[in-house]
């Protein structure tokens, strides 16, 4: 169960925030909205959420995600594989130096950026990305059997991060999409596929037994609900044109 979680208000220069999608530019206020429909439900499902201030110096800086890695004894501190993401780290070290009593730092020439790491218990499955070195990963899996933890690496192809196509719905349930359905490192668990049209939605989470989807992708939904779990459909148009997904937006812990 998590009881926390850490979002930072989007800036208003986040509609020049990375992307590649063809969606046209984010509208600011409509975003604003939606983060706050976000907040919400992370509230509603009992998480204490701490929002931080938008800050302007860095367009993608709502995306908190990636920037911080939190497990139950520690966080760790990632390395953005974007250049122009560099320095958001620094902000989120300082509020989470105030929770956590340990903190671990990934440092350069890795890189790191947490959408790549999917955690099943006390297991972290990283992805290789533009963003994930290996160099990266591999401080990371050192990190974690520091802790008592694990971590093992996988490529990601034609992803931003690996959670951009696989997400973990605990009991051994996975929601993937096409290039991570058959993935070797997924043998073991129930999958629930999402069809290619709705790939934007394999980026879901796990609150507290509840399951937040984008709105807009009621096939995937279905097949969620049809697996016995709740889910609440959530508004992320503005985000989505940033290719920014609902675990992006938050720390959870
Ligand atoms: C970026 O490209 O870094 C942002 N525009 C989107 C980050 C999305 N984060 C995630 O998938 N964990």
């Amino acid at each position: 169960m998590f009881t926390k979680a850490i979002v930072r208000t989007p800036c208003p220069e986040m509609i020049h925030g990375i992307t590649s999608a063809f969606l046209g530019q984010p509208n600011y206020r409509l975003a604003l909205e939606q983060h706050t429909g976000y907040v919400g439900a992370l509230r509603s499902l009992g998480l204490d959420v701490m929002v931080l201030e938008a800050d302007n110096r860095f367009p993608d800086s709502v995306f908190v995600e990636d920037v911080a890695l939190c497990t139950r004894e520690m966080a760790v501190i990632t390395q953005p594989g974007a250049p122009s993401r560099r320095g958001e780290e620094r902000e989120l070290a300082g509020v989470l130096r105030l929770i956590f009593k340990h903190l671990e730092y990934i440092r350069p020439p890795g890189t790191l950026e947490a959408g790549d790491v999917m955690m099943v218990g006390n297991h972290c499955y990283i992805g290789l990305s533009d963003r994930t070195n290996r160099e990266g990963a591999d401080q990371l899996i050192s990190i974690l059997s520091n802790h008592g933890m694990s971590g093992e690496k996988l490529r990601v192809g034609g992803l931003l991060h690996l959670k951009s196509g696989v997400s973990y719905l605990e009991d051994h349930v996975l929601l993937a999409g096409k290039q991570m359905f058959d993935h070797p490192s997924f043998t073991c668990f129930r999958k629930i596929g999402v069809p290619e049209e709705e790939a934007y939605a394999a980026n879901s989470i796990w609150v507290n037994g509840t399951v937040l989807v984008p709105s807009g992708f009621p096939r995937t939904r279905e097949r969620i609900e049809n697996a016995g779990i709740k889910t609440v459909a959530l508004q992320m148009s503005e985000f989505m044109k940033l290719d920014g997904g609902l675990s992006c937006l938050s720390l959870r812990y």
